[in-house]
């Protein structure tokens, strides 16, 4: 029978990498109406109003919160983009990103 060099194999598959996930991280400032940020969150981030509410208040009293994670590029993309709509309107409203641990 013809070999297929499948048989006797002590190798397993390598395991699919998967690409590092980044954060999106709402950072407080002083100017920012609370109901814009909620906005902001529901309609670029797709995050429900209870969520956006608790999101937007924690950043509100520690300086920062974690909005979602996604891989990097997406990431990137979420915050530059929620920034500029908030420029957009006047806000010095800020979303980072950094990789997760
Ligand atoms: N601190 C802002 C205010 O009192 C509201 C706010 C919350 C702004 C969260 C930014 O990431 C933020 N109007």
């Amino acid at each position: 029978m013809a070999d297929t060099g499948t048989k006797n194999r002590t190798e397993t598959a390598p395991k699919t990498a998967r690409p590092p996930l980044h954060k999106v991280i709402l950072i407080n400032d002083d100017f920012t109406p609370r109901d814009f940020v909620v906005r902001i969150l529901k309609a670029e981030f797709r995050v429900p109003e209870a969520h956006a509410n608790g999101i937007m208040l924690t950043a509100h009293t520690k300086g920062a919160c974690v909005v979602a994670v996604f891989t990097r590029e997406v990431a990137e993309e979420k915050a530059t983009r929620a920034t500029e709509i908030a420029r957009d309107q006047g806000y010095p409203l800020l979303f980072t990103t950094e990789p997760e641990e």
